[in-house]
């Protein structure tokens, strides 16, 4: 992409209204834009980073045996006056009426769509275990939506269930999306802890948090040390095996959020391996049994030719959350510092002096050689001073930087700059498109 042709509104004064570094951040980057309290645009460089995230999000749900489809996000009242959830849910719902008088909303969860979706198909055992995710965005008219799109009141989520025939199976299916998560948030380079958790307005009895440690965190955490260095399950991780070693290795270590805090159980923990800190919530996974099937209806057979209510399950992931999660946790005082995984661009090309010839042509090549070996390049072409296009790139913080300037360039050579630690390396073309994985 040239950056002449792209649109990338950066901010150059830091917005007052931002109170965090990721929101801040955000805005001056270019990444979103707010239309209302807690309702976003994202603009084309948030855009690329939210596709990304549900890209990674994607690929791990579907290697868990998830299996995507797309609700609706107008969803109708009737449905959540079966499972007895219309009148609790309270004002965080955003409630609508259609032109003949239906009460409808805009969903804030789809546990009561999904439970409609598989009762109208589904009869028998034998057709489970089924895990039906999708990546929609939800509303919830959150009291005090803040920090950018942290805390929105419109935001994007990946939200799975689970169907199973009996307590065990269901526990198989939490297992399963529980590794898929870790392995989730490692992609992103996240450390997400799972914590302990109040299940809240979902419900159910088994449920863990995804908690990203940062002290601009929301949730007041506790946990053990040694949960920061855990191994992460591999991408060979058998998913029809057994996964209880994996969740046993995690679940024995202390972490609670407040709500669910033990003093006594946490003094056990060794005094230098104690952790009090905030944490981001970036992930919430629930097994809730037969809340919503039950009262719905959603029956399957089991082998005894016996009906009952299907065991079930709900997973979130906070897609849009995660953009700032991740921010929180990496940037420096120049800008954002994007992990390869979910960088907008892997490459900024800088041309130094556009309108010299031999900066022209280099960058033209480097630009079209790097786009042919599937590298994401933004190209600065733009007739800007020097010190203004190194900003800019800090700030929207590309992994790499390539600059062209006529000076070097005399000597046949460019200059690769790593974002992440500001290591700069002057190299011949050839060897820095080496540097950045593209071999002749
Ligand atoms: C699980 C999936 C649920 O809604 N039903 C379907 C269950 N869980 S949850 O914990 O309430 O939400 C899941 C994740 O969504 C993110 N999230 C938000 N992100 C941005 N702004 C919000 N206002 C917001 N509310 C929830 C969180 O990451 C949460 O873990």
């Amino acid at each position: 992409m040239r950056l002449s042709r792209y649109f990338l509104p950066i901010l150059k004064e830091t917005p007052a209204e931002a109170e965090i570094v990721s929101h801040r951040l955000m805005l001056r980057a270019g990444m979103i834009r707010q239309q209302a309290a807690g309702i976003y645009t994202w603009l084309p460089l948030g855009l690329r980073v939210l596709d990304k995230i549900g890209k990674i999000v994607r690929e791990e749900q579907n290697r868990a045996g998830a299996i995507e489809i797309l609700m609706p996000t107008v969803q109708q009242a009737a449905l959540w006056k079966e499972s007895g959830r219309y009148e609790d849910y309270g004002q965080e719902m955003l409630r609508i009426t259609d032109r003949l008088d239906r009460e409808m909303l805009y969903g804030p969860t789809a546990e009561e769509v999904v439970t409609d979706v598989f009762r109208s198909y589904v009869r028998s055992y034998k057709d489970l275990p089924l895990n039906l995710y999708n990546i929609q965005w939800k509303f919830r008219d959150e009291r005090r939506p803040r920090f950018g799109v942290m805390r929105g009141r419109e935001f994007l989520m990946k939200d799975a269930y689970s169907f199973d025939l009996d307590y065990e199976r269901a526990t198989e299916a939490y297992r399963r999306m529980f590794v898929a998560y870790l392995r989730t948030y490692a992609r992103m380079g996240l450390t997400a802890i799972p914590m302990k958790a109040d299940s809240g307005p979902i419900g159910g009895d088994m449920t863990h948090e995804f908690i990203v440690l940062a002290s601009t965190g929301e949730s007041q955490v506790f946990c053990h040390k040694d949960l920061l260095d855990l191994p992460i399950p591999g991408a060979d991780t058998d998913f029809q095996g057994d996964l209880k070693p994996i969740i046993d290795q995690w679940t024995s270590l202390y972490a609670a959020t407040e709500e669910m805090h033990d003093e006594a159980a946490f003094a056990a923990v060794p005094a230098d391996k104690q952790v009090t800190a905030r944490g981001i919530e970036v992930g919430h996974i629930f097994y809730f049994g037969t809340k919503y099937s039950e009262p719905m209806g959603a029956k399957v057979a089991g082998p005894d030719g016996v009906e009952r209510p299907v065991h079930m399950g709900s997973y979130g992931v906070g897609v849009s959350r995660l953009a700032a999660a991740v921010i929180e946790a990496s940037h420096d005082d120049a800008g954002i510092v994007w992990p390869e995984a979910i960088a907008p661009f892997q490459v900024g090309l800088i041309n130094m002096k556009p309108g010299d010839a031999a900066c022209d042509a280099t960058c033209a090549e480097l630009y079209a050689t790097l786009g042919k070996a599937g590298v994401e390049v933004l190209y600065d072409d733009t007739d800007t001073r020097a010190g203004a296009k190194f900003a800019t790139m800090d700030l929207i913080g590309l992994p790499w930087q390539l600059i062209c300037g006529p000076k070097s360039l005399a000597e046949g050579k460019v200059e690769l700059k790593r974002r992440a630690t500001g290591e700069r390396e002057v190299l011949s073309i050839a060897d820095a498109l080496v540097r950045l994985g593209v071999t002749a």
